[in-house]
């Protein structure tokens, strides 16, 4: 058998390195998943992308940067039958709007969350983190309300937008939990959490959970 075309250098913890990882999953894509848990696979990391940031896909001698890039990546050059990206344009740009909100206004704000926890306390930025959880509020209850009528971000069909929704929500409600009143974006974090793709990458990144600097829930 030959080897897959496709690497995908990733950690099965990282948040967008989920979001890449669920689009691959969905089609089945064969490729190459080459851990940054193993030492060798960061100096290839490196050597591709200075700023050593994951994921990062590589297809012969292209390099596809950001997961959402690597999702377009995908759906152009290694296409499924699942359709991540609609062929209308229009769609198309409702799908893309809605992944940069979950990239900006849920994952950026529980990331500063996150690493002011790691660093040392003189460093800390306590309004900063102030910012990100109020940000993280209004982001929920914005979603709330458009989630009342839609299964997924943008309707009936899974896309893009839920690729990132699906490892977001996931480590968003770890961070800064998701009020009870936000009931609608309860029931969607669930029904992420059961779409096979993202079970997936959830039960393969299981074994790193001691990583989450403000420690893992029990559930999940
Ligand atoms: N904008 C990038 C963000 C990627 C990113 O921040 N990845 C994190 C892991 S979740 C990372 O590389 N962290 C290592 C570092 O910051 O050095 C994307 O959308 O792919």
């Amino acid at each position: 058998m030959t080897a897959p075309r496709l690497r995908l250098y990733a950690h099965p913890f990282s948040s967008y390195c989920q979001k890449a990882l669920v689009a691959l999953y969905e089609n089945a894509t064969p490729f190459d998943y080459r851990s940054l848990e193993q030492a060798g696979n960061n100096a290839e990391l490196a050597a591709l992308w200075p700023m050593k940031r994951f994921p990062v896909l590589a297809d012969g001698e292209r390099t596809v940067l950001e997961a959402s890039c690597i999702i377009e990546y995908l759906q152009l050059h290694h296409p499924g039958p699942v359709r991540l990206i609609p062929d209308d344009p229009d769609a198309a740009l409702e799908v893309r709007m809605l992944d940069r909100f979950f990239d900006n206004y849920v994952s950026t704000p529980q990331q500063k969350a996150v690493f002011d926890a790691i660093r040392a306390e003189a460093d800390r930025d306590p309004c900063g983190v102030r910012e990100a959880r109020a940000m993280l509020e209004t982001s929920y209850a914005w979603l709330d309300a458009r989630m009342a009528s839609r299964t997924w971000a943008c309707g009936d069909g899974f896309s893009l937008a839920d690729c990132a929704a699906a490892p977001f929500l996931f480590y968003a409600d770890w961070t800064h939990p998701i009020d009870p009143r936000f009931a609608n974006v309860h029931a969607y974090r669930e029904r992420l959490l059961a779409r096979p793709s993202f079970k997936r990458a959830v039960d393969e990144a299981r074994p790193y959970r001691g990583y989450f600097p403000l420690g893992a829930p029990d559930r999940d």
